[in-house]
Formats: structure tokens, sequence, C-alpha cells
């Protein structure tokens, strides 16, 4: 994993265990056509790799930032003191935690006043809508990606209707 050219939206985790619920962000990426990477760092194992990145990720084009971390989830955090961009943050329940993912949602959800963190749901959910949130944030001034989201938000409606009938 490495930072790509072009990106608009980097995921970043905490570490590579938390790539099989991370990638259900970068799948949705995938289904909107928006270029992203994939980043491992850790606040606290590769605290200067961390902030090296931070530091050079609005200077190369990215625009959003998804992170997703597990027990005393610092990643999200760090990373937004360090960037003027939008950081989103999933919590995740790491199986190395006795506490399903509680902790990572209050470490990402309660960051002092000053520098805000977008906190998402813990786990699956949450990596999708991070994903979700950031094309939001894209579509504001993308008529094209509007229009995406647009047929993506009818169709789950739409899927509702369906399940009715077959109820
Ligand atoms: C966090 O610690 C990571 O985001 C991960 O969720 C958790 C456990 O990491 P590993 O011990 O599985 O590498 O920093």
């Amino acid at each position: 994993m490495k930072e790509e050219k072009g990106t608009l939206v980097s995921i970043v985790m905490g570490s590579d265990s938390d790539l099989p619920i991370m990638k259900e962000a970068a799948s949705i990426l995938t289904e909107f056509q928006i270029p992203h990477e994939l980043f491992l760092t850790s606040a606290h194992r590769s605290p200067e790799r961390t902030s090296l990145f931070a530091g050079r990720a609005a200077g190369r084009g990215v625009k959003i930032i998804i992170v997703g971390a597990g027990m005393a989830a610092h990643l999200a955090g760090v990373i937004a003191s360090q960037t003027p961009l939008p950081v989103i943050g999933v919590p995740l329940d790491s199986s190395a935690s006795p506490l399903y993912g509680f902790d990572a949602l209050l470490s990402t959800v309660q960051m002092p006043g000053g520098i805000p963190v977008a906190a998402m749901a813990i786990g699956k959910a949450g990596a999708k809508n991070a994903a979700l949130m950031a094309i939001r944030i894209l579509a504001l001034e993308d008529e094209n990606l509007r229009g995406k989201l647009d047929v993506y938000i009818r169709e789950m409606a739409d899927n509702v209707e369906k399940k009715q009938q077959e109820l």
C-alpha cells in the first residue's frame, strides 16, 4: 500500500487486520469510480509515517481522508490534527479488543473541540457510510457524481418496495 497519483479519497487504516472491513469503503468508491488509495500506518507503531502522510495529503490533491482504526483509535484524530482536509473516522471492532469496538467508538467520536473527526458507526456499516459521506462531499461540486448518488439513493428506495412485495 502506497500513496497513489490522482487520489481523491485516501482510506487509511491502523493495521492490515483492519483491511477486511475497510475494503467495504473501497468497494463503494470503486462503484462510484472515485480514485482512491489504501494506506497503512499506525498512530502508535509508526508515528513518523503517519505525520508524513497527513502533512503531504492536501498538497498531492487528496480531498477527503477516511480512517479506520480499532482499540485506542487515535489515528483519525492524529491525522486530523495535521491536515486541514475533512477526516471521516470509522471505529473498528478489532479482534484484539475485548470491548467489541466500543473503545474505538469513543476514541474516534470524543475529539476535543478544535480538531473535528466525523465519526461513523462501528465496523462494516461505518466503512460503507464513510465512503458514501465522502461521495456526498465530493458531489457538492460535481454534478455527474451527484447524478450517480441520486440513482444510488433511488435504487435503495426501490429495493424496499421490491422487498415489501416479496413478503
Ligand atoms: C489498531 O489496533 C488497529 O487499527 C487495529 O484495529 C488494532 C489491532 O491491531 P493489530 O494488533 O491487529 O495489528 O491500531
